[in-house]
This record gives C-alpha cells, structure tokens and sequence, in this order.
C-alpha cells in the first residue's frame, strides 16, 4: 500500500526562507523537516499498486495554463486547540482551479476529499498542547511574512513514508503542464 497525495514542490530558496521561520521557544511545536515543506493540493490516501497505476494515467491528464504563486502571512488550524501552523498563499485563481481539476479527476477512483474546503497552506509545525495565546504571539511575529512570487509549471505525486517518530514526503513523479509559450 503506498499513502498519496498530490502537491507543488517549492523552489529551492523557499524550504531555506521558511525553515528561518522556525521557533524553537513554542512548547509543543514540532518544525518539518525543511525537505518536507510544500502545498498540498489534493490527499488521496492509502492505495495499491494497481490503483496508483490509474491515477497515475488519470494525473497524467490534468493541465494548467501556470500560474504564479507568493507565500504570504501565517496562520493556525485548530482555533482553542491549534495543531498546525502554517505559511499561507495569497489568493491565485490558477492554483484553484487546478486543485479543482485535480479533486474532480481523483474523485472517481479515491472518492471526495475528507477536507471539504480547500485551504492553501504549507504547514509549518504540528503542535501538540501548545497554548493559544504563544501561538497567537508567533502569528503575530509572522504576520508581515511575504516572498517573491514563483512559477508553477508542474504538480507533483508523492508518498508519505512513515520512519517511526518522523515521517517524510517522498516525490514520485512530476506532471509538467503541456508548454505555453505566452506564460512567463
Ligand atoms: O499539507 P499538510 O501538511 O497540511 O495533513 C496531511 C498533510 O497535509 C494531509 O495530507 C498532507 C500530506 O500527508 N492529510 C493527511 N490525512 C488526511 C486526510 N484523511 C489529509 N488530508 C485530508 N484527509
């Protein structure tokens, strides 16, 4: 069985800028490993062999125009019982409707999304009793975080390899969006 799950793999400058983002004074906070940084656009889940073959052919279809993407500001899921932090992505209707293109193509062979919403994010920290009010601190140390703009021209397959107490996000394949000429 191999756990999937498509993302976007972020350019070599930005694991470096967000793993400064890292607080090492938040109980409870544990910090990805900075390999492990990217945007999760649609989780699949536990699969065969057979059945990453089908979605392989099926991811294989899904095209995009590109589109740019900018990290921007910082937030927490889980509001009185904060588990993740994240860095954000400002709005990008091309990153939409690619992961709607995306959800619409898995959906046949891995059934809807357990998250109902689409909430762009790179999660920074899982945190585990970490108080309300440090987390809202941290945010409000980040807030003003904002990088340069980069291109997307590929999504990414990867598999969720599970080493004990830490888990890394292995790529497997890349599906690089047919060639126009008029994006950047
Ligand atoms: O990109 P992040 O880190 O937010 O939380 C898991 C991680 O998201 C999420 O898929 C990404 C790669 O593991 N995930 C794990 N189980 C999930 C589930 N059952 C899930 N997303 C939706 N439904």
């Amino acid at each position: 069985m191999l756990r999937l799950f498509t993302g976007i793999r972020l350019p070599a400058r930005l694991p470096e800028r967000l793993a400064r983002m890292r607080d090492y004074n938040l109980p409870g906070a544990a910090w990805e490993m900075r390999e492990n940084l990217h945007l999760t656009l649609r989780f699949i889940g536990d699969v065969d062999e057979g059945m990453a073959d089908d979605l392989d052919a099926v991811l294989g279809r899904v095209q995009s125009p590109g589109f740019t993407l900018t990290l921007k500001g910082t937030g927490a899921f889980g509001g009185e019982n904060p588990r993740v932090l994240w860095a954000g992505v400002a709005e990008s209707a091309g990153l939409r409707e690619l992961q709607k293109k995306l959800d619409a193509a898995c959906l046949p062979l891995c059934g809807p999304d357990s998250h109902a919403r689409f909430m762009p994010h790179i999660t920074l920290a899982r945190l585990e009793g970490t108080s309300p009010q440090m987390v809202a601190d941290y945010l409000e140390r980040t807030s003003r975080f904002e990088e340069q703009p980069f291109g997307v021209r590929s999504f990414t397959l990867f598999t969720t390899r599970d080493g004990g107490k830490r888990k890394w996000y292995e790529p497997l394949r890349d599906y690089h969006f047919a060639q126009n000429p008029e994006m950047l």
